[in-house]
This record gives structure tokens, C-alpha cells and sequence, in this order.
């Protein structure tokens, strides 16, 4: 039995990933700043696998939010033994000359300076442990730059870096760090991008199986069951509909 903290479970690709930790047994640190979501995602886990699960709501985009939300961790639940940065967000679509400045700079401290955050504040524990397991989310966004996305895809690409990056800083101490990198998931995602249009969220999933959040959760938990000395570094997931962030067979 493990302690996985999971950014972003309050919906889509972390609260899949939260049940299927769950369903094996594992204790769980869910985050996101929805506390309502939070708390009944928390009891319904407990109740549905008498599991340990502390919420822990907060954004990540705030430093002092996400070191205090750590900091406040107490005797076992200090070891956190898999972290998953999931939270991020895309929002707005538009060419550079248009974008919005406020939805990038949304994206930027969600997507890059939250990851940041609270891996600065778990990852000293698991060096002194010399024992732990980062996941971060990715995207097929963070290989190939479509039109319309650059800042979105300009974060998942710093998500490919800093990934590459930890795993060296990671090396020494034998801690293992996976990028998960998903296609197209049918979540809250477009409904956040498209700041509530229904119509709009729901057609960007039109004419082709989109991947569930499920799809992503399994693969994420198959990373964390190898041996010791294996580790999956970058695993692309889309659906057998989509090719790549340009072919989808609609
Ligand atoms: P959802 O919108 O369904 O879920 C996003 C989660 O992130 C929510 O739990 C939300 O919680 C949390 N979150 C967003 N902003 C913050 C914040 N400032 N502080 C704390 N938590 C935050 O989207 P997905 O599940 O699809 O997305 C999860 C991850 O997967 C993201 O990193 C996304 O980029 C990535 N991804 C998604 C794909 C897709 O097609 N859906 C494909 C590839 C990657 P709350 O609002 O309660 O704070
Ligand atoms: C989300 C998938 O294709 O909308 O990362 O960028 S996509």
C-alpha cells in the first residue's frame, strides 16, 4: 500500500486516476481547488474501497497556497510515496495576434508554475528517502503544436522538458519519473477551454471514440506496477481514432 497525492481530482483524467489508485488499496492525497467535489469524491472513495483519502483543496497556481497545503501534512501522510501532476487546464483557442493574455497567463501558472510548486515541495522527501515515483501529466500537445494552440502547447512541451529534466535531477536517488502523454480525452477539458460553451466542448469529441478518462487512469496505474529497476519515461496514449494531434478518423 502506497501514499499517491494526485493534483486535479476533481474531475476528468485525476478523479479516474484517484479511483483506480483507490480500487487497489492505496491511501490518497486528493487536490483541487472544487472543495465541495472534493470532499464527496473523498467519502465516496473511502466508502466504496475503505481506503484512507485526505482532500486537500487549494490552487496550485498559488506558492504560498500549495507549500502551506503540503506543509500542513502530518506523520504518515508526509511520505508521499507517487506524486501526480494532473491539474492543468487549456483556455481560449486563439491565433497569437488575438489571445487572450489573461487565459495564458492562467494556463502558464497552472500548467507549468503549479506542477513547479508542488513538486518542489513533495520531491525533498523522496530524495532524503531516496525512494518515489513522479507522473506528469503530458500531452500529445507537448510533441506537436497544432494551430490555434500555442500556449496550451507551449505548456505541455515545458511539461516534456521539466519531465526530462527531473529524471536526471531524479537519477541518483532512484526515483522514477514517467510523462503520460494523452491524445484527446473526453473530460471537462473543452468545457473549460471554451469557458462553458456546451456546444462547443461537445463538438470537439464529435465523430470519433474519443479516449475516457478511464483509458488514462489504466495506463497511469500500469506505470507504477513495474519492478523496481523499470520505468516507463514517456508513454503517448490516444485513441485508436486519432493518429496525432492533426488525424483523427471522423
Ligand atoms: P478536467 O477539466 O476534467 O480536470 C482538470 C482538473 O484540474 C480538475 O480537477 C481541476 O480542479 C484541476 N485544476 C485546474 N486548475 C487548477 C488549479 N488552478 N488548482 C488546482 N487544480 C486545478 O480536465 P482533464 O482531466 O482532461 O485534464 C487533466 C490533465 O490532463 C491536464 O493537465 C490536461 O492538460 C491534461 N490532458 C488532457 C487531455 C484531454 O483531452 N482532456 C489530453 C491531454 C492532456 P478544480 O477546477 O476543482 O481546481
Ligand atoms: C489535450 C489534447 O489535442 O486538445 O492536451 O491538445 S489537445
Amino acid at each position: 500500500m502506497r501514499t499517491v497525492l494526485i493534483t486535479g481530482a476533481t474531475a476528468g483524467i485525476g478523479r479516474a486516476i484517484a479511483e483506480r489508485f483507490a480500487r487497489e488499496g492505496h491511501k490518497l492525497i486528493i487536490t483541487g481547488r472544487r472543495a465541495e467535489r472534493l470532499n464527496e469524491l473523498a467519502q465516496k472513495l473511502q466508502a466504496d474501497y475503505k481506503v484512507d483519502i485526505l482532500p486537500l483543496h487549494f490552487d496550485v497556481r498559488s506558492k504560498e497556497e500549495a507549500q502551506k497545503a503540503v506543509g500542513s501534512l502530518e506523520g504518515n501522510w508526509k511520505q508521499v510515496d507517487i506524486l501526480i501532476n494532473n491539474a492543468g487546464l487549456a483556455v481560449g483557442l486563439d491565433p497569437i495576434q488575438e489571445g487572450n493574455i489573461d487565459d495564458w497567463e492562467r494556463m502558464i501558472d497552472t500548467n507549468i508554475k503549479g506542477l513547479l510548486y508542488i513538486s518542489r515541495a513533495i520531491a525533498p522527501q523522496m530524495v532524503e528517502r531516496k525512494s518515489g515515483h513522479i507522473i506528469n501529466v503530458g500531452s500529445t500537445a507537448g510533441r506537436e503544436t497544432y494551430p490555434k494552440g500555442n500556449v496550451y502547447c507551449a505548456t505541455k512541451h515545458a511539461v516534456d522538458s521539466l519531465s526530462k529534466a527531473m529524471r536526471i535531477d531524479m537519477l541518483p536517488y532512484g526515483i522514477k519519473v514517467t510523462q503520460v502523454r494523452p491524445g484527446m480525452v473526453e473530460t471537462e477539458f473543452s468545457l473549460v477551454r471554451f469557458k462553458g460553451d456546451e456546444q462547443k466542448a461537445s463538438d470537439a469529441y464529435k465523430g470519433f471514440k474519443a479516449l475516457e478518462a478511464e483509458d488514462v487512469a489504466e495506463v497511469t496505474y500500469y506505470c507504477t506496477t513495474l519492478p523496481e529497476h523499470v520505468n516507463v519515461n514517456d508513454i503517448e496514449v490516444t485513441a485508436t481514432a486519432q493518429a496525432n494531434s492533426f488525424f483523427k478518423n471522423v
